[in-house]
């Protein structure tokens, strides 16, 4: 009860925050999510942006204590779950992953399923390789569907289509492969918008010009080469950005301390470096740390969980990032999990156009698959979300 009436009074100031102007840019990337982060027993708070966000929605996915919320609009559920439904993140320790799978199976749950229908396989490494391992011994299970967030764009291609000649339906989640070797992308945001937000904040914190350098995952990150690609072309194409330098791009392989490494070679290496940019969250969380421990002038921006970020989120000197993006990794997860019922029970092909609706995300309204520039299928589950002094505190509580 408590629970739910912080749930209440959090969105009702979540609501307000945004409405007066957290970056007019940007929205919230989520109807829901689970309060008291990554806990999957927690009441679900609405995190919506949308002035239409009200207690109903604490009837979320990621409650883990709801069914599937009826249609109201005419497009077709996702259909009963009665199959295996599996997930492969793209590494074990990074809760960020660890948030994404939550999601995944309080979907589940609250389509019905029970543990064994439910399998969530972290790989070894963040590699390719440690994805395959664990993509064939799902093979083997006889599991109804893969969804993968690749650690590579074509390295898994064999892996996945040994996996769909046995009938199993592949989707891609935060991080995609070749489009012939699965059905559909859940994309987080458009890789254009993602793109633009960071390139404008390296641009505004710099003050339009000076040195910056962009730490990353790991080398072969589908998403975050397609959001570094992205920026450069964004940079290249508008004089706007002319007078901003890229130093290097370092990988961090998604890994603390690897990031934190970097982070210092960085600082070493450039010393007019004026703006670190992390597309990862345990890059700018690593990088975040680096930088405020030794009060450095270098300021920073990316891709950041809240809850990790809330101490260094501030505009004055003592903190190391003014501000950073993101989307909710909860949904994410859980319109995978749609995605794969929906997949499996035939409801959507993962084809251009198709409609389904995915419980209560995206306020109960239908998702339709739509076409990214690369002519590939894709199920954009909003836009990158600004978290800045003004709102961190409250999104820290979310995930
Ligand atoms: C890391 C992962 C993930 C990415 C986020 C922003 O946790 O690399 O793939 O989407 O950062």
């Amino acid at each position: 009860m408590k629970k739910q009436v912080v749930s209440v009074l959090l969105t009702a100031a979540m609501t307000a925050g945004m409405l007066a102007g957290c970056g007019s840019s940007t929205a919230s990337t989520s109807k829901s999510a689970s309060a008291g982060s990554s806990s999957s027993s927690s009441t679900a708070a609405s995190s919506s942006a949308a002035s239409t966000s009200t207690a109903a929605s604490s009837n979320s996915v990621a409650s883990g204590s709801t069914e599937a919320v009826a249609s109201t609009s005419g497009a077709a559920g996702v259909g009963e779950a009665t199959g295996k439904y599996a997930l492969v993140p793209k590494s074990a320790g990074n809760p960020f992953n660890e948030r994404e799978a939550s999601g995944f199976q309080d979907a589940l749950k609250a389509l019905g399923c029970s543990d064994d229908q439910i399998i969530v396989s972290y790989p070894d490494n963040p590699t390719a390789d440690s994805q395959i391992t664990v993509i064939q011994s799902l093979i083997s299970q006889g599991v109804s569907s893969i969804a993968v967030a690749a650690n590579d764009a074509s390295a898994l291609d064999a892996a996945l289509k040994q996996a769909s000649d046995a009938g199993i339906k592949v989707c891609t989640l935060d991080s995609d492969v070749d489009a012939d070797y699965r059905s559909v992308f859940c994309n987080q945001a458009g890789v254009k918008e993602i793109a633009q937000a960071l390139m404008d904040a390296v641009y505004d914190i710099s003050g339009g010009s000076g040195e910056y350098a962009i730490l990353s995952a790991t080398s072969q990150a589908t998403n975050q080469n397609a959001w570094i690609a992205a920026m450069k072309e964004i940079a290249e194409s508008d004089s706007k950005y002319a007078d901003l330098k890229l130093d290097e791009i370092a990988y961090g392989d998604d890994e603390a301390q690897k990031s934190t490494d970097q982070t210092q070679a960085l600082l070493t290496k450039y010393p007019d470096l004026k703006v670190i940019c992390s597309p990862t969250t345990v890059g700018i969380a690593a990088a975040a740390k680096v930088l405020q421990d030794q009060k450095s002038s270098v300021k920073l921006t990316g891709l950041g969980l809240p809850s990790e970020m809330k101490e260094y989120i501030g505009d004055d000197d003592s903190h190391s990032c003014p501000y950073m993006f993101l989307w909710n990794p909860i949904d994410l997860g859980a319109l995978a999990a749609y995605t794969s019922v929906a997949l499996v029970n035939g409801t959507i092909t993962g084809a251009v156009g198709d409609t389904f609706t995915a419980g209560d995300l995206n306020d109960g309204n239908p998702y339709t698959i739509t076409e990214n520039s690369d002519k590939a299928s894709e199920i954009i589950l909003g836009q990158p979300f600004k978290f800045d002094p003004s709102n961190i505190e409250e999104w820290a509580e979310v995930y």
